[in-house]
């Protein structure tokens, strides 16, 4: 039973403890917590760290920053904390972002209903009951009527079994679990291994600090410059003068997110254009780069033009003809996550960087002093993990959620995920993901995503508490024919093609299944508006 501090108000029901149990106090389980609330239903949220925030209160590593314009990446349910609030940059730093968080949570009075530094270690559905039982690693068990995993889609880091990490004795660190009260790399020899988004944010400023950095790359990224700045105060009265039309335009996109789509084809236009086009967006800075054209992530030869533009970048930018090369991807641009940065391809024309190649050979083990690479000894006093996420499954498969029959969903999932529009599955009556794999979740802005999500569930109960329903489970076709559709929008794209985090390829020995769901924002939205017209077809409400 929960512990006097956090004595639940009964469920609305009255059978179990809470209506609702929520995992996660990240964006998403923070707005859910909201909508519950107005629906008159109780609910508790079970959140690991000591404060709201999710991705933002763990990556706090030095540069961390969103690449979606911060306007953008933001609520939209309330047109007062749209007012109220001023993002001061173009792409807020992660201060920012979780001074943000908390401001919702206070604004909302939700904290009273969060059990902070407490992890949910186990959730069991009793088909008896129709209830679920959730004990935490504090020992606590609850019961409630549904169960929302907020767990975010990167919050479970990934470190790889290095040898001899155990026996380091200067400072190591993961990006995705960084200290609160920061790090020091003043007059300190560093390295960093990984270059994804959240190396390419942190290597320009700990290059800045550190006597000497290396960074130790098993496969070059694209990166685009990012152009931050401050915003001007014309600039963010007229966004707010006109915010729902700003929302609106970012709701016909496919990712969510508004900026300038070319729908045409690179293979049309003649070299000369395409390469003005692509030489603006560089300067303007941003993902955007990649909705210059249409078919870049069709075709690869259209998917080359993008791709050599950005290595023709590389080359001017780094000095050194054989780092540039090294920096230089040879993959399809836009297939891992494009990635955003502040200076990152100049920091290696510093005298104190240093770009080591591990794509032929792997660490062969981390030593009392450093690193061992092809023989070669590295001496450092501080390590960086910037190895990235067991994205969307890792931090589901952290708890262990046991559904009807005690089947557990690690078990059900061992060749890849099976989801019903990435919020149910099969086998797990009253259990909702937001934004799980099988939703476009990664491929899109994540806030209107969440709230989409959200909005889904709150209506979902709403429905069920009005027509006298206690129980939804999918039906096994309707998740076998929205897998079938998940994976043929993927084959389009050459996204799925590549060794990413979104095929699970960066976790050894997770099935290779591109996970999110490719077919863009609107098509998804759609789709589950027609399920829920239809009085949630495809679903079994009981
Ligand atoms: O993680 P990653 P991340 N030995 O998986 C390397 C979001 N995000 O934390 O590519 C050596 O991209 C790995 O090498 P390889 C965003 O969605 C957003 O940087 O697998 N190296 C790779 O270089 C992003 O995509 C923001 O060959 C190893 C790196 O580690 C996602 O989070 C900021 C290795 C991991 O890169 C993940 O980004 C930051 C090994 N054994 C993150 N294992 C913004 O909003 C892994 N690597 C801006």
């Amino acid at each position: 039973m929960p512990d006097s501090a956090h004595q639940p108000s009964r469920s609305t029901a009255g059978a179990t403890d809470f209506d609702v149990v929520i995992v996660g106090a990240g964006f998403a389980g923070m707005y859910m917590l909201h909508r519950l609330r107005g629906l008159g239903m109780s609910a508790r949220v079970y959140e690991a760290g000591d404060g709201v925030g999710g991705t933002w209160y763990w990556n706090r590593y030095p540069g961390a920053r969103c690449d979606v314009e911060s306007v953008q990446y933001s609520y939209q349910f309330d047109k007062e904390l749209e007012q109220e609030w001023t993002w001061s940059e173009k792409y807020s730093p992660q201060g920012e972002i979780l001074k943000y968080a908390n401001h919702v949570a206070d604004r909302f009075d939700l904290r009273r209903d969060i059990q902070f530094e407490t992890k949910v270690a186990s959730t069991t559905y009793d088909e008896g009951n129709g209830t679920w039982s959730v004990v935490t690693d504090a020992g606590e068990t609850v019961t409630s009527g549904y169960v929302v995993m907020a767990t975010g889609c990167l919050s479970s880091f990934n470190m790889p079994k290095f040898e001899g990490v155990e026996d380091f004795k200067g400072a190591s660190y993961h990006t995705g679990h960084w200290p609160h009260e920061g790090v020091d790399f003043t007059g300190l020899r560093v390295g960093v291994i990984g270059t994804g988004s959240s190396a390419i944010q942190s290597i320009p400023e700990i290059a800045k600090q550190a006597k000497h950095l290396t960074v130790f790359q098993r496969t070059a990224n694209y990166t685009i410059p990012a152009r931050n700045a401050k915003l001007a105060e014309e600039y963010v009265q007229s966004i707010k003068a006109d915010y729902s039309g700003l929302r609106e335009r970012a709701k016909k996109m496919p990712s969510g997110y508004s900026f300038p789509f070319n729908a045409g084809s690179v293979l049309e236009v003649p070299e000369e254009e395409y390469r003005r086009e692509y030489r603006s967006r560089w300067e303007k800075g941003g993902t955007a780069y990649l909705g210059a054209y249409g078919d870049l992530l069709l075709k690869p030869e259209a998917n080359k033009t993008a791709a050599n533009f950005v290595k023709d970048m590389i080359r001017e930018t780094v000095t050194d003809p054989a780092v540039a090369e090294l920096l230089c991807p040879t993959n399809i641009i836009g297939c891992k996550r494009l990635c955003v940065d502040t200076d990152y391809y100049a920091t290696y024309n510093r005298p104190n960087v240093k770009l080591v190649d591990i794509s032929k050979a792997p660490i062969d083990t981390i030593t009392p002093e450093g690193l061992r690479h092809d023989d070669i000894d590295y001496q450092f006093d501080a390590i960086v993990f910037a190895t990235g996420f067991d994205a969307m499954t890792g931090a589901l498969f952290n708890i262990d959620i046991k559904g009807k029959g005690g089947e557990s969903l690690k078990e059900k999932w061992t060749g890849g995920p099976q989801t019903y529009l990435g919020l149910t599955t099969v086998g797990f009556p009253n259990m909702f993901t937001i934004t799980g794999p099988g939703s476009p979740s990664v491929l899109t802005n994540m806030l209107p995503s969440i709230e989409q999500h959200v909005n889904f569930i709150a209506d979902c109960l709403s429905y069920m508490r009005e027509h006298g329903h206690s129980r939804i489970e999918p039906e096994l076709q309707a998740e076998l024919d929205w897998g079938v559709h998940v994976n043929e929008v993927a084959d389009l794209s050459l996204r799925s093609t590549c060794a990413s985090w979104y095929v699970g390829a960066n976790v050894p020995g997770k099935p290779r299944v591109f996970m999110p769901y490719i077919g863009g924002f609107p098509r998804y939205v759609a789709e589950c508006e027609r399920v829920v017209e239809n009085g949630y077809q495809g679903f079994q409400l009981a």
